[in-house]
């Protein structure tokens, strides 16, 4: 799938963009069944919340055969090989639940910020592309982003490492409230198998989930390969150090993995 001028004009300007119905239902419905039963596991990739709800499953391509397709499939690799002009591969790896009820904030925060400081990524030339698996909504923890914020480069940031169970560089209210006035504050919405695309320094945060309704999104995070990372600090499943091109797969795999999966169930 190849980004149209008029999105990477809009990417370049805003930092972002939105894609309606990448994924069909049948596609998402499986990986949001093999989501649940990942969250169901007791593993060290799985983190909770306060609560004991899932708040992230990371590395899920690594021992998931849906979310590994996910992870290959042409919809996400295409438009970020097209937007770095070169091969990528994958930086991190996460299913974000954002539990009905009890789903927790996300700070704000630039991703670029936390690759750059804790991994030694060199250049902001990753960006996060998001699946979405449950319906977003306006008021079920959509992802905020501060459109044009991206342009600032790297912000000033602090570690926090106590208000969630992510430890993460965040930024301050003055520092969020000079990019709002800049470029304003969007919160995309969308039917699930929307993507969401966002370059590695737009300021980003969701606020809590008090609703029944559950809020989940995948986000590959693509990493251009000659960008790859130079001083790891956190586990390999975390800030992945494999740095091998991704081949992408057949457009049609995770449909057919979807309909085996389906034939199997009856
Ligand atoms: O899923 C969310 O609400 C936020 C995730 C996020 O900001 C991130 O992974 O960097």
């Amino acid at each position: 799938m190849k980004l149209t001028q008029q999105q990477l004009e809009h990417f370049d300007e805003e930092g972002w963009i939105f894609l309606e119905n990448c994924f069909s239902p049948e596609e998402v419905a499986v990986l949001n069944e093999e989501g649940e039963k990942i969250y169901a596991e007791e593993r060290e990739e799985v983190w909770r919340e306060t609560s004991g709800a899932p708040r992230t499953a990371f590395a899920a391509h690594t021992y998931n055969e849906a979310f590994g397709i996910l992870g290959r499939h042409p919809r996400l690799i295409e438009p970020l090989e097209q937007a770095f002009g070169e091969k990528v591969y994958m930086h991190q790896y996460k299913i974000n639940a954002k539990a009905k009820f009890t789903g927790d904030v996300w700070q704000w925060h630039q991703d670029f910020g936390t690759w750059h400081r804790d991994d030694g990524m060199p250049e902001p030339r990753a960006m996060n592309i998001a699946v979405f698996l449950d319906e977003v909504f306006p008021f079920n923890g959509p992802l905020m982003l501060l459109p044009r914020s991206h342009k600032h480069g790297i912000l000033d940031a602090a570690h926090d490492t106590s208000t969630t169970s992510y430890p993460l560089w965040t930024l301050d209210e003055d520092t969020v409230e000079k990019m709002v006035a800049n470029g304003g504050l969007v919160a995309p919405t969308g039917k699930p198998g929307g993507v969401l695309m966002f370059h590695g320094n737009l300021v980003h945060g969701s606020a809590g989930n008090i609703t029944p309704y559950p809020r989940k999104i995948v986000y590959l995070t693509l990493n251009a390969v000659s960008n790859h990372i130079r001083k790891p600090t956190r586990p390999e499943w975390i800030a992945h150090q494999d740095f091998t091109p991704i081949e992408a797969c057949a457009d049609d795999a995770l449909l057919n993995f979807a309909r085996q999966y389906a034939t199997a169930a009856e």
